[in-house]
């Protein structure tokens, strides 16, 4: 296929970058991290979204690779922002089930954070549901492993798949994620509105720090803070910025 040829020598040929989001307290009014988003610029594919590179890269074998890629430029970044802002951020990084199946990416990791010299607990893994269905206790092992190391573990794009209160309680989890398809359009819509309230408060059952992702106007992020959920993501605040932009972003703060 042509366009995994290109994904191929992609991050060799620097097609590759990474943008980072913003993620707010909105009771302190203060920047708190950032999300970590591949981005694919290819001269004769275009702009290449990462829903479906990534598949992509699982297939051919290099997720692996571009997954350790992303690592190190996530920690490399967040260094550079420690003397921009006086709050200590965190840094997301995205990692997909097929990367925890390959076995590599607690070495990866650690390899990450000494080689940047980021603490552990700045660190931030977003996994998916699907990781947790498939409850096994390899991956429940590595799981703990990373925990261990202080490393924070968030849930991704909660809701959308299947898991219910009995699963997630099992797994060493920090953070749960509101995905952005039940923020969007919250304003107007009362099922909406009830998932999200059932969200917060299965995360509150569980202890766990809330992220709502996707939110893009006022009236979900008066919602949201109606209900106390502290930490907001989304294009109100600002949408993935390039890591020069994102340490614009930093220094405009205050
Ligand atoms: O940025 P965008 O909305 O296009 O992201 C689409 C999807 O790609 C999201 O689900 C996001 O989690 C995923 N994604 C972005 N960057 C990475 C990455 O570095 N690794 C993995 N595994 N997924 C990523
Ligand atoms: O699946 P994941 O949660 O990792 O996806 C994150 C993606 O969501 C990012 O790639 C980003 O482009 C997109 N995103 C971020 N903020 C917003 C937003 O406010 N609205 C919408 N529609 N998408 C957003
Ligand atoms: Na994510
Ligand atoms: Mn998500």
């Amino acid at each position: 296929l042509l366009i995994s040829n290109h994904l191929r020598y992609a991050l060799a040929k620097n097609e590759i970058s990474l943008f980072f989001q913003p993620k707010i307290d909105i009771t302190l009014n203060q920047i708190t991290g950032a999300e970590a988003l591949l981005r694919w610029h290819n001269p004769e594919l275009g702009d290449v979204p990462p829903s479906e590179f990534i598949p992509l890269a699982e297939n051919i074998g290099i997720i692996s690779e571009l997954g350790a890629w992303v690592l190190q430029q996530a920690c490399n970044e967040a260094m550079k922002w420690q003397g921009l802002t006086k709050q200590r951020l965190q840094v997301s990084v995205n990692v997909s089930p097929q990367q925890f199946r390959i076995g590599s990416l607690l070495k990866e990791v650690k390899k990450a954070l000494t080689v940047s010299g980021l603490p552990s607990d700045q660190l931030e893994l977003e996994i998916t549901e699907s990781l947790l269905l498939q409850d096994s206790e390899q991956n429940l092992s590595q799981l703990r492993d990373f925990a261990d190391q202080g490393i924070r573990l968030s849930l991704d794009d909660f809701g959308t798949g299947y898991s219910s209160l009995s699963y997630v309680r099992r797994f060493p989890l920090h953070i749960l994620k509101i995905d952005r398809s039940f923020i969007h359009g919250l304003e107007n819509d009362l099922n909406h509105k009830v998932l999200v309230d059932a969200i917060i408060a299965m995360a509150r059952s569980l202890n766990l720090e809330l992220v709502a992702e996707g939110v893009e106007n006022k009236q979900q992020l008066e919602f949201l803070r109606q209900r106390g959920v502290r930490t907001i993501q989304g294009y109100i605040i600002s949408p993935p910025l390039n890591p020069e932009d994102f340490r614009k972003f930093l220094k405009n703060e205050h």
